[in-house]
């Protein structure tokens, strides 16, 4: 069942601003949280979300994460002269107190806790909460970049303890590292926590070293922490979805979370002051679909940065429709990922390789996936040779390809692939019960391929004896949900109906729990496959070189 989505917000929190002249921080206003929930009110999105209350933090939620000291010193602001204000700042790097902010902190915090606390009991699936101030760059003891207490660190901290979460994913996908997030879970095995960032070689803010790739985390948590520095301005939705195709979905699906938060910073889409990058609104819509799918659904976004107004609102209500299950927008503009971003993606590869197994080149083959794609032109000419409207594609024309099907051969040819009508795939198997291999498969083939490709229709045909187990299978059917604006076909001849039924309603698919690693014949054929396609297939590439 489809268990709705949250939207925690409150006025209060847009109750607070810089008192004085500051050009660090002048473009933290009010606005952002008032024109954010205005889009999503306007678009019917508020109203079709479950509103929760926000509440005040106590002292212990803050202290899960923060020091006494710390605490009282922030709890002394709302007395502050606005000298005194001024003064206490000072300590601090880009940020500003206000008389009322000590009291929008206990509300961020308070509404991020009352999220997760609605999605961990199960009275909603997934939500957002649009809160200020934002939290990812505070630290134990320090206030830092428009940030007082950490909502999403806290929250990771909240739900380990409450509920005995043993992993949690933190996607922080604002475009500025959380590095008070990645400094509270460095030595933590059970926070993964991911941030891409504007970095260009640490001349970006906060021009710290250990923002780069090379630091994984420490002790028993290295591999846990996940930086991807961009090194230039303007990436575009290309180089996003290759950083999730490549390194994210990999690794969280290797880790299995149960949980997903996400620093929901929007100040990485275009127009952004801060940011300087290009990727367009609609590129949420993908990003939390891709997400949607681990921990059974179970995902809370808390609103981080984002300083045009525009882009901001429309990339909060993109990621809203998602969380509601709204067909994501076809992406636009793929065309591959830069040069720099693709630098990037494989240094963060091979720092990470001898922590994940997805990453290594090595691990029987169990599931065979073929990628099979035809142009509408030859399924008419081969199958449907009798209809009269040349676009018409019947049912029953699409049950005699099935037919076909198997006698088929493999087929995956540039020039099949221009008139853009399908995007046909057979999925087959051997029959054994790896999930490995497969989800590999898909995450680091099927998709790229079927995003590039951009479809307007998605066929999806389960073969008879396909060995393939029904949560694998409503992970490919979910997965799969963001191409072609969700519309896609299903044409099965075995009976895992409900299930697939299930995921088209949009439901999660469940977890598949921790996965080992692939088997290596596997991990060869997909590798092979990927080598052999990437020339013609920007978003399969994982280097700057031509052949790797
Ligand atoms: C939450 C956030 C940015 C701080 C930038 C300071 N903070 N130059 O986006
Ligand atoms: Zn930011």
């Amino acid at each position: 069942v489809n268990m709705g989505t949250a939207l925690i917000y409150d006025e209060e929190m847009t109750r607070y601003k810089l008192l004085w002249v500051d050009p660090a921080c002048k473009i933290e206003v009010p606005e952002r949280l008032v024109v954010s929930y205005g889009a999503l009110v306007e678009n019917g999105l508020a109203d079709r979300c479950v509103s929760i209350p926000v509440r005040e933090a106590t002292d212990a939620d803050i202290l899960l994460v923060h020091s006494e000291e710390y605490l009282e010193a922030v709890k002394k602001t709302p007395y502050m002269t606005l000298e005194e204000l001024k003064e206490f700042t000072l300590q601090y790097g880009d940020v500003y107190f206000h008389p009322n902010i000590y009291h929008c902190a206990k509300l961020a915090l308070g509404a991020t806790l009352q999220l997760v606390d609605n999605v961990m009991t199960g009275k909603v699936r997934n939500g957002l909460a649009l809160v200020r101030p934002p939290g990812h760059h505070s630290m134990r003891s320090a206030a830092s970049g428009f940030c007082i207490f950490n909502n999403v660190a806290i929250a990771a901290q909240y739900v380990k303890q409450k509920y005995g979460v043993k992993r949690v994913l933190i996607v922080d996908w604002d475009i500025h590292h959380g590095q008070g997030v990645q400094y509270s879970f460095e030595d933590d095995p059970s926070v993964l926590y991911f941030s891409w960032h504007r970095y260009e070689h640490q001349k970006f803010w906060p021009n710290l070293r250990e923002s780069d790739f090379d630091v994984v985390g420490k002790e028993k948590g290295a591999g846990s922490t996940i930086n991807v520095p961009w090194n230039k301005v303007k990436m575009q939705n290309s180089d996003y979805l290759s950083i999730f195709f490549h390194v994210l979905l990999p690794v969280a699906y290797e880790f299995s979370p149960d949980l997903v938060l996400v620093c929901a910073g929007f100040d990485s889409a275009i127009g952004d002051p801060e940011g300087e990058m290009c990727a367009t609104p609609d590129i949420f819509a993908h990003l939390t679909h891709l997400l949607m799918n681990l921990a059974g659904g179970k995902l809370c976004a808390v609103l981080e940065g984002g300083y045009n107004l525009k882009s901001l609102a429309q990339s909060v209500c993109q990621t809203v429709h998602s969380l509601l299950g709204d067909p994501a927008p076809r992406p636009a503009n793929l065309e591959g990922p830069c040069n720099s971003a693709l630098e990037s993606l494989q240094c963060v590869r091979s720092a990470h390789r001898k922590y994940w197994s997805c990453l290594k080149h090595a691990g029987s083959l169990k599931y065979t996936l073929i990628v099979n794609v035809l142009s509408f032109s030859t399924i008419r000419e081969n199958f449907i040779k009798d209809a009269d409207d040349k676009d018409a594609v019947t049912l029953s024309s699409l049950i005699a390809l099935v037919d076909k099907m198997e006698k088929n051969e493999v087929v995956l040819t540039r020039d099949l692939l221009y008139s853009n009508l399908f995007f046909y795939i057979s999925v087959l198997s051997q029959g054994c019960s790896d999930a490995s291999g497969f989800i590999q498969a898909v995450l680091g083939l099927l998709l790229p391929l079927g995003y590039e490709y951009d479809p307007s229709l998605v066929l999806l045909v389960q073969t008879p004896g396909s060995g393939i187990c029904d949560s694998v299978w409503q992970q490919l059917t979910g997965l799969l949900q963001g191409l072609a604006q969700g519309h896609i076909l299903v044409l099965m001849q075995r009976t895992c109906i409900d299930p697939t039924c299930s995921s088209l309603l949009g439901d999660a698919a469940p977890s598949l729990g921790q996965l080992h690693a692939a088997p290596p014949e596997d991990v060869e054929a997909v590798e092979n496959l990927r080598q052999r396609l990437k020339a013609d297939w920007k978003l399969l590439q994982t280097t700057d070189e031509p052949d790797d």
